[in-house]
């Protein structure tokens, strides 16, 4: 076994010492299943991660609702599914275009709703006597105004207080507009502990109702969708970039830059490559079975994992033109790649960073970092799960909870007439033997240093304890952190909306990244900032009148 790294510079164990002393003995012993020190032993094997858990109330975590993990993220980067928010004016309004996924549509008359937030704008009235005749309203003004193919209604929690039934509400529409597929989904925001609880369901009515539809598949060969690929500031026009180079026929991303058809027709693939584990792993897992096709784990964030993945696809598809293809592509791109990346390692090396995303990037990101000398040293998500910390392994064993038994979980037969294995058995034998590796996904734990420190669902209080004890070179998380880890002098890097930049993912993105990481933790500026509450201990406050 390749001897295992171990990072020293900071006592781990002490860190978390401190974190949970403050807390009362209940919470400390909650939290103490949610701080874990890296400890990674044979077979890949490390210890328990404490996730997907409710967060204790009155802390204050970094972590959003149902809502936003089905409209926000899963169906939010769709151009031309008309989404209707059944709710209050703000669920709709605070989810329109925050995430910065984007779209390109082919020409300027290409549907793109997008640019629009639409929402049934509930009110008391309604909350008393019910939305339901206000949500068919909105579908027979949708229809009307904007002649949509498609039609999600995403519910938000007083939908589901009040006990409106959006999904009747949907069969009802389609009947009144056959030529439009309406389908709702009950992601009200207190289902389930997180966001995630959103993908899932998401991920659900995605399959049953638009998965499958149209059997035509695209034309060209070697024909991919990309599962988890959002878009966020232009990610996936990278990645487009990178396929079409390479010579893969791009059959769908879900759902970074996509269209309706793409999901009605992407059971007509070869293959699906999973890019976020998280939001997304349902689907793969359901398309394998009912359909055939198989999923394995790709990286388009770091430029080697990225060349890691090229060449992992093609080999999938065993195409000696392909695979020459791919290689003189990363060849080419490697070399702006190199160049840039050796005179920014030059000056970032050996800095540190700490990553706490959602459920993805907080490992993803590490491998960008290393490409410069730059050690993650503590790291977590806000609401992935137990496999996406220990990996895939751990599957069978994670205790199904109240919380988990919410969310529909459908059983899927194979289809009757569309099942077709991509791989015969034999074909799949021999990729077992050479340990190419299916529908696997080994999780962050694994890939980071002995005594890192992982820490789920980070919340404000021990993210400025992270601040004291390591003093990292930079930060990474969202807006809600920005501000308070730049007051104390280290900058923070936003990884869910790039702080209006990017993108990130491929060899261009990778560039972008080493240059704006070089600029951050190279910049004096950070030093000089002085917090508010260096000079005074508390904040002080005032109205606003005077006698
Ligand atoms: Fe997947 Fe995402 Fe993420 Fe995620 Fe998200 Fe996001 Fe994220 Mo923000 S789907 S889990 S729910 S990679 S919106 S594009 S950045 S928390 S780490």
């Amino acid at each position: 076994m390749e001897e295992k790294n171990v990072y020293t510079a900071v006592d781990p164990e002490h860190v978390r010492d401190s974190i949970l002393k403050k807390y009362p003995a209940k919470i400390a012993r909650k939290r103490a299943k949610q701080i874990i020190v890296n400890n990674v032993g044979d077979n890949d094997l490390v210890p328990e991660m404490l996730a997907n858990a409710r967060t204790v109330p009155g802390i204050l975590t970094m972590r959003g609702c149902s809502y936003a993990g089905c409209k926000g993220v899963v169906l939010g980067p769709t151009r031309d599914i008309l989404q209707i928010t059944h709710g209050p004016i703000g669920c709709g309004f605070y989810s329109w275009l925050t995430r910065r996924n984007q779209t390109r549509p082919e020409t300027l008359d290409d549907t793109n709703f997008m640019p629009y937030a639409m929402s049934t704008d509930l009110q008391e009235d309604e909350i008393i006597f019910g939305g339901e005749k206000k949500l068919k309203a909105a579908i027979d003004e949708a229809v009307a105004l904007f002649h949509p193919k498609a039609i999600g209604i995403f519910s938000t929690c007083p939908v589901g207080l009040i006990g409106d039934d959006v999904h009747a509400v949907a069969r009802d529409m389609e009947e009144k507009y056959p030529d439009v597929n309406i389908f709702g989904f009950s992601c009200e925001g207190y289902k389930g502990v997180s966001q995630s609880a959103g993908h899932h369901i998401a991920n659900n009515k995605v399959f049953t109702d638009v998965v499958g539809l149209i059997d035509t598949p695209k034309p060209g060969n070697f024909k991919v969708n990309i599962l988890g690929e959002y878009n966020i500031g232009g990610d996936a026009f990278e990645i487009e970039r990178l396929m079409a180079k390479c010579g893969f026929t791009l059959h769908s991303t879900f759902s970074g830059n996509s269209v309706y058809e793409e999901f009605a027709s992407a059971h007509t693939a070869d293959l699906n490559v999973v890019m976020c584990h998280r939001s997304i792993n349902y689907l793969a897992e359901m398309m394998e079975k009912k359909y055939g096709i198989p999923w394995f784990k790709v990286n388009f964030v770091g430029a080697n994992s990225t060349a890691k993945s090229l060449r992992k696809m093609a080999e999938y598809f065993g195409d000696k033109n392909l695979m020459a293809t791919v290689e003189t592509v990363i060849k080419e791109e490697m070399e702006s790649v190199e160049k840039i990346r050796n005179e920014v390692k030059s000056r970032c090396e050996g800095k540190t960073a700490m990553l706490f995303v959602g459920g993805s990037r907080a490992h993803h990101y590490q491998d960008l970092f290393s490409e410069i000398g730059m050690p993650t040293v503590s790291a977590g998500y806000e609401f992935a799960h137990r496999d996406d910390y220990e990996g895939r392994k751990v599957l069978g064993s994670i205790v199904v909870d109240a919380d988990t038994r919410n969310i529909e979980e459908l059983t899927v037969e194979k289809d009757a007439t569309r099942y077709s294995p991509r791989k015969s058995e034999a074909e799949m034998a021999a990729f077992a033997k050479d340990g190419f590796e299916f529908s696997d996904y080994k999780g962050m734990m694994a890939e980071m240093p002995n005594k890192t420190l992982i820490i789920d669902d980070l919340n404000h209080y021990e993210a400025e304890v992270l601040i004291e004890k390591y003093k990292p070179a930079i930060f990474c998380a969202g807006i809600k952190e920005k501000y308070v880890i730049q007051k104390s002098g280290i900058p923070l890097k936003q990884l869910h909306s790039y702080d209006y930049s990017g993108p990130y993912a491929g060899f261009e993105g990778a560039v972008n990244f080493y240059q704006e990481i070089d600029r951050l933790v190279n910049s004096n500026m950070f030093r000089f900032v002085k917090a508010p509450w260096q000079g005074n201990p508390e904040l002080a406050g005032s109205y606003g009148w005077t006698k």
